[in-house]
């Protein structure tokens, strides 16, 4: 079988470089995009910041208290999260991106995965070209930069990816795959968090090379057959996953911070409004149809509740998620007497017909 040709893109900085597009005076100044949780003018958490940024030390998911700390006596600029407009410059790149690719995967925002086997004829030197007129092409029309890991699978694409940022580019034949994942550490593979990482640590395996070397009946012995096998695998650079279009969301789903703690159903259907109107223009967008609503609650001691309620009918309409929500947090009201700190509304139940229909339209868009 021919060499698959594998390509992992990345928008750099992503939240924070859509900013500097719409307002190009921020590029040479330290720029913090942050998720306000409106309780306090000052707190929420950093979502990303650009590189000047991150030479002060700031981090995505810091306090923004602290990255303020950080930045104190720049000029920085924190701005709040405007999804809808990432939303629009992702789809934007997605297009082009899709039209480069025999077969194509989005895995988030910001991040797809290309397979060009066919186009390259496995060629590894006509990827490189090929992968750097997909920047230049991306950065004429849309004018966002990101980087590029090339790889024979997904695995090596994505770490090919992260090792040279931003505007990277970088190709990781076949033959150099396994010295290339060598020195890593083992959390750099999907899958291995902290906690198997400690594990593995415990048995010795610190780098990729340790676990490539572990094994495998060991391995299978300490963390179960599909687990052990799967890590050996990748740590010999085996990856066999496919790139494939993902299908659609099993629910669409918002979850928000009350200003206070509350047991008043007003209050809280205020809230629960704003998320249904953010879940409602998805649907639409997605012409889906649900047959369950739910909400979430979590209590003042941080404790979560859920209770859920299945439709006659399908609907696609915003105000029976209104109703029902209303319904829900009413009886849900009545039966806890704990105050109530952030609430969320899923709907689920997507109907099949839909789905399909939906995944032809995309398949003859973009076919
Ligand atoms: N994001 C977030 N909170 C986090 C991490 C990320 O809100 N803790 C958002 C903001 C990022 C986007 O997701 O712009 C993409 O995340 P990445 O991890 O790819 O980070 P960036 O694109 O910001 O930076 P990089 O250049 O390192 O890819
Ligand atoms: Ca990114
Ligand atoms: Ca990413």
């Amino acid at each position: 079988m021919q060499n698959r040709v594998i390509m992992l893109v990345d928008f750099d900085y992503f939240f924070a470089q859509c900013e500097e597009l719409r307002s190009p005076t921020l590029k040479d100044k330290p720029v913090v995009v942050g998720v306000y949780s409106g309780r306090t003018a000052e707190s929420g958490a950093v979502s990303t910041s650009n590189y000047i940024a991150r030479k002060c030390g700031v981090k995505s998911g810091m306090p923004l208290f602290l990255a303020k700390r950080k930045l104190e006596g720049t000029d920085a600029v924190f701005l709040p999260v405007d999804h809808e407009y990432y939303e629009q410059i992702s789809s934007g790149i997605m297009r082009i991106l899709r039209s480069y690719a025999n077969s194509f995967e989005q895995v988030s925002v910001d991040e797809a995965y290309l397979d060009v086997t066919e186009r390259m004829q496995g060629s590894f030197e006509k990827a490189k070209d090929y992968a750097q007129k997909m920047k230049t092409e991306t950065k004429n029309i849309v004018g966002i930069s990101f980087s590029v890991g090339v790889g024979p699978n997904k695995l090596i694409a994505k770490i090919a990816c992260d090792s040279q940022k931003p505007d990277g580019l970088t190709i990781v034949k076949p033959e150099e795959a396994q010295t290339f994942l060598a020195p890593f550490p083992v959390d750099g593979l999907l899958g291995v968090g902290k906690k198997t990482a400690a594990k593995m640590d415990s048995l010795g395996i610190k780098t990729i090379r340790d676990l490539a070397k572990y094994d495998t009946q060991k391995l299978v012995a300490f963390f179960g057959k599909t687990l052990g096998v799967y890590f050996s695998n990748s740590a010999n650079a085996i990856d066999n996953e496919p790139v494939q279009e993902q299908g659609e969301a099993e629910s669409i789903s918002r979850i928000g911070t009350l200003k206070q703690d509350t047991n008043d159903l007003e209050f809280i259907l205020q809230k629960t409004d704003e998320l249904i109107d953010d879940i409602s223009k998805e649907i639409a967008e997605k012409n889906l149809s649900f047959k369950q609503v739910a909400i979430y609650a979590v209590m003042t001691n941080l404790s979560s509740k859920s209770r859920s309620i299945t439709l006659e009918q399908p609907s696609k309409d915003q105000l029976t998620i209104n109703k029902n929500v209303k319904e829900l947090f009413g009886k849900f009201l009545n039966e806890n007497p704990l105050q109530v700190r952030r609430v969320g509304v899923k709907v689920s139940g997507f109907s099949r017909e839909e789905k399909r229909q939906k995944q032809l339209t995309s398949f003859f868009q973009t076919g």
